[in-house]
């Protein structure tokens, strides 16, 4: 791959909307992308492999746990400093910031909110360093959009519980110390559980043969008669709400995460055009091409605003599901329309390793279908905008 020359397109002076911290969480995540990833990511994506050395690099910058208080070792941070990390990491590759969002908003969050006072002192302070890594379980093979018909489930054995079921398509998975489970009681009410490495019964097979984000591992939660002890239960939420509070942070992240994949897409097509010489001149200087560039500048400008907004409205405790879901439908495709954009900028170029560009197309065609798929966004808002539900 080629030297990183990356240089983030700011078109509205948005940075004079950050605070100092802002622009200094931002400017050591964006630093540490340019030192640490942009050199390894495209062998790695090649080889469809997790880059694991990289995991002290992001519990150093603050990825895991950014907005989780101190005391449990997150680094204390706002929304839109959150934000800005997930933008910067995805900037160099959407899998690694996967790993990010999973370890904070899927893992993180859900035990800070809904778990007890020992379980947050015995796993917040580990996932915040990388020394335990977790995952987050919810979606099923036949349960994907529709997490409600889950049939994972748990029985009360008296002093534990037995959990059997399946899960699928689960980020981090192969390498995961500890699962975060949603499954149904005998009452059919959808609890979390925490699941360890180890437990007998409980494996972790690796999904292989993705187009999609390569350099993330994937996999599913397989669990046949695992005995969990019922202190690893998350008491303070149960319901289907639980499991989707955590989605709503997580897709936050995702809302600022494609901005950055858009970013470098748009800045490589920018470069390309500038030195690419076809019929005696840049090709930047036709006029099909600057419509591509000057669409490309507008959408990420319009990405960013919506983005800020709902990292100001987020920071206030205002920020609705609703809200949430336009930011990152919007956003991802977005960066998905540029990414295929820019690669035509690129021709030929763009379809190697060379460039970023098709890695990240690549990688965003999960994006739009992880966390929510494009459609059941948009029919969140629509059931937002007219009080009728058309999922079911
Ligand atoms: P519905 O009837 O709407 O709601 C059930 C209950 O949940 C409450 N609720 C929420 N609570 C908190 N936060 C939210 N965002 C909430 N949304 C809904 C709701 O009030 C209700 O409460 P109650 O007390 O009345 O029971 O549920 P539904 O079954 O109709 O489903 C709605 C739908 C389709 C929107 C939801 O199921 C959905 O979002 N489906 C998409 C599934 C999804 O996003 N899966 C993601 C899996 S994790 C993942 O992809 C990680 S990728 C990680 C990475 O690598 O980055
Ligand atoms: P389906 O739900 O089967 O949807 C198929 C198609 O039907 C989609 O186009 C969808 O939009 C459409 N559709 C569904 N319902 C409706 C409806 N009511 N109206 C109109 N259209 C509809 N899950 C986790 O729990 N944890 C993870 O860490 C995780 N990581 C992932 C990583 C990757 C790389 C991928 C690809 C997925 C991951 N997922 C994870 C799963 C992800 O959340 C699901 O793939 C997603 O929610 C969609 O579910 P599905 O794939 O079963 O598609």
């Amino acid at each position: 791959m080629r030297p990183d020359l990356f240089e983030a397109p700011d078109y509205y002076n948005l940075d004079e909307l950050l605070s100092e911290e802002h622009k200094l969480v931002r400017d050591a995540a964006r630093q540490w992308v340019k030192r640490d990833i942009s050199p390894i990511i495209e062998e790695f994506a090649q080889k469809a492999e997790f880059p694991k050395q990289i995991i002290g690099g992001l519990a150093e910058i603050g990825a895991f746990g950014p907005y989780i208080p101190m005391e449990y070792g997150g680094a204390g941070l706002d929304q839109i400093s959150y934000g800005l990390i997930m933008q910067e990491i995805e900037r160099g590759d959407s899998g690694v910031r996967s790993t990010a969002s999973v370890q904070s908003s899927l893992v993180m969050y859900p035990i800070f909110a809904y778990g007890t006072e020992e379980q947050r002192k015995k796993y917040l302070p580990k996932l915040a360093t990388g020394e335990y890594m977790g995952c987050f379980g919810l979606t099923e093979p036949d349960h994907g959009s529709n997490p409600s018909g889950m049939v994972t489930n748990f029985k009360d054995k008296g002093d534990h519980f037995l959990l059997n079921g399946a899960k699928l398509w689960i980020s981090n998975s192969p390498f995961a110390d500890i699962a975060v489970v949603w499954a149904k009681n005998e009452e059919g009410r959808i609890h979390g559980l925490i699941v360890e490495r180890g437990m007998e019964g409980f494996s972790t097979p690796e999904t292989h043969n993705k187009w999609s984000l390569r350099a993330s591992a994937t996999g599913e939660l397989i669990f046949d008669n695992v005995r969990v002890p019922k202190e690893n239960l998350l008491p303070g939420k149960n319901g289907l709400g639980a499991p989707l509070g955590c989605l709503d942070s997580a897709r936050y992240g995702i809302a600022w995460g494609a901005i950055g994949a858009a970013m470098d897409c748009y800045d490589t097509a920018l470069r390309y055009a500038k030195e690419r010489i076809q019929f005696g001149k840049p090709i930047a200087a036709t006029q099909l091409q600057q419509k591509k560039l000057a669409e490309m500048i507008t959408e990420i400008t319009k990405a960013q605003l919506l983005a800020f907004r709902l990292g100001q409205l987020k920071n206030e405790g205002r920020a609705t599901t609703a809200q949430i879901s336009m930011a990152k439908r919007n956003n991802v495709d977005m960066a998905i329309k540029i990414a295929r954009e820019a690669r035509q900028v690129l021709g030929g170029m763009g379809i190697t390793g060379e460039y970023s560009i098709m890695r990240h197309m690549m990688n965003l065609e999960s994006v739009i279908t992880y966390e929510g798929t494009h459609d059941i966004h948009l029919l969140i808002t629509g059931a937002d905008i007219t009080g009728l539900n058309a999922f079911k």
